[in-house]
Parts: C-alpha cells; structure tokens; sequence
C-alpha cells in the first residue's frame, strides 16, 4: 500500500475535529493538566462523566515531572500514596510516613490512566475567560496556546461546561479572572483571591484539602489554586495534597452531577 499524505492529513483535521465538537459541551471541564487536574480528571471520567481537560503546554503533568530542583523524585505521605498506587505507580518507602515515586513514571501514569478513563485531554489549549451568566460560570473560552504566545489577535471559541475546575496551580488563573475581569466577589473569608503564603508543608498539605471547594457559582479549585486562594501556604515538592485534592474535587462534583 502506498502511504497517501493527503489522507494522513485527512485523518488528523476529521479525528480531531470530532474530538473537539464532542467536547463542546460537557459536565466538568478541568483548567490545567498538572496533578491535580488530571488525577481529577481520571475519577470524574471513570464514572462516566463527560469531562475535558485543556493545558496550555505541549506536555502534561505541570510542575511534576521536575520533583524538587529538578530531581526527578517526588515525595507522598501515606494518602497520597494510596492514590498513586491506585493510578498505577509505585512507590518505595522512605523513612515512615514518607513514601517517593519517580516523577516521570508518576506525570506518564496519570496521563495515561485519565485519558483511558475516557478524558478528553487537549494540550496546546489556554483557557482565557469563563462565561458567565446569571452570576454562575457556566462555560469556558479556549485559544490554541500559540495565538497567546505569539500575541495575535485572533478571537477565541467557546465551550459549556456543567462545571469548572480551576487546577491551574500557583497562578489560580480562573479566580483571577472571575475577581480581576469580571469584578465579582470569591467565597473566601475576604471576597477576595488571597494569595498564597510562605512554604510550610504540614500546614500547606492539611489546608489544600479544606481549600477545596467551590470558589464561585459553578466552580470549584484544586490543587495548588486552592491555597492561592485561600491564602495557605504552598508546600513545595511534596504532592500528595495535590493527589487528594484532584481525588475531592472529583468527589464533590460527583456528588452534584
Ligand atoms: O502547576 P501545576 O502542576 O498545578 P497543580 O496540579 O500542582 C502543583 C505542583 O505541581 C507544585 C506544587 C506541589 O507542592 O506546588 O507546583 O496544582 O499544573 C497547572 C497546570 O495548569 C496549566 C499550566 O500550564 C500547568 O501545566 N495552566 C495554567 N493556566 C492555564 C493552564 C490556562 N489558563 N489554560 C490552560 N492551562
């Protein structure tokens, strides 16, 4: 047989076309592709809910694959490992209660089950703006990452959503933008985003649990974004609040679906 090059273009642009308009609306649509988006991708999905993850990044797996100063390790405290064994990776105890993983073995895992679970996982995507309408969010607006790099004017598209998440880490893009380019009001004690504290990993990894939450009408944060919010402090290279935090964002809103 001989390869036809306008066919293998043929099968991209129709495959990815399909992909895309079948996700033009859907119950949860995930901001972010670092831990916490995609561990809560892959519980949402495997329940069967419609669910779409867009990252800005040709890669997925965020601020994970580097584990701490680029060495490649990450480490877990006992819940965080029961998820990672869950999600397929293994895990070797370290001294009690701290338990390492590879960290390209754990990013490779997770992408791996979430989108056999039935995400749909768009890399190359920057979520810009949310829709909002009578004060809930209730869809996203999406542009190749490219248009953003290059700072083109070129308008984006938009999707529906049931539900958002903003897993979008440190920069908790979604609430800054509902607060900065909509003007409204976050539940949290101020009202406002605010901000995220000095490192202090038993505090952080406690507190990134209760932070997860609904942070307006129609949307909830996970992971790192949830102590930006809330004000909490970060925790630096240990990652099982990100684990349990994509696991409870996943668990709320299966509750509401
Ligand atoms: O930063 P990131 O890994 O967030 P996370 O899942 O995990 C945090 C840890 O990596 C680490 C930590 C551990 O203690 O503190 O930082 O909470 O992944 C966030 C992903 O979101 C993407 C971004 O490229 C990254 O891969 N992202 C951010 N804003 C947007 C976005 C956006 N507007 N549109 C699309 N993707």
């Amino acid at each position: 047989m001989k390869l036809d090059d306008i066919k293998i273009s043929r099968a991209i642009i129709e495959r990815f076309s399909s992909k895309l308009l079948d996700s033009l609306s859907c119950d949860v649509a995930i901001v972010g592709g670092g831990p916490a988006g995609l561990t809560a991708a892959y519980y949402l999905a495997g329940q069967k809910k419609k669910t779409v993850l867009f990252e800005r990044k040709l890669s997925l797996g965020g601020g994970m694959w580097g584990g701490g100063i680029m060495f490649n390790e990450i480490v877990v405290q006992s819940g965080g490992r029961e998820i990672l064994e869950e999600l397929g990776v293994k895990t070797t105890p370290f001294e009690e209660g701290y338990f390492c993983a590879d960290s390209v073995e754990a990013v490779s895992s997770i992408c791996s089950v979430a989108s056999k679970a039935g995400a749909r996982i768009f890399n190359l995507f920057s979520v810009e703006d949310v829709r909002i309408a009578d004060g809930r969010v209730d869809g996203l607006v999406i542009n190749w990452s490219a248009v953003d790099l290059a700072q083109l004017h070129v308008d984006p598209i938009t999707i529906r959503a049931k539900y958002i998440v903003d897993a979008t880490g440190h920069a908790a893009e979604i609430a800054n933008i509902i607060q900065n380019k909509g003007g409204y009001e976050l539940k949290t004690p101020t009202g406002k985003l605010m901000g995220e504290g000095p490192m202090c990993a038993e505090v952080g990894e406690r507190m990134i649990l209760e932070n997860t939450k609904e942070i307006f009408p129609g949307v909830f944060a996970a992971g790192m974004a949830c102590n930006a919010i809330f004000g909490a402090p970060r925790m630096g290279p240990i990652f099982g609040g990100m684990l349990m935090s994509g696991k409870k964002v996943a668990q709320l809103l299966l509750e509401k679906l």
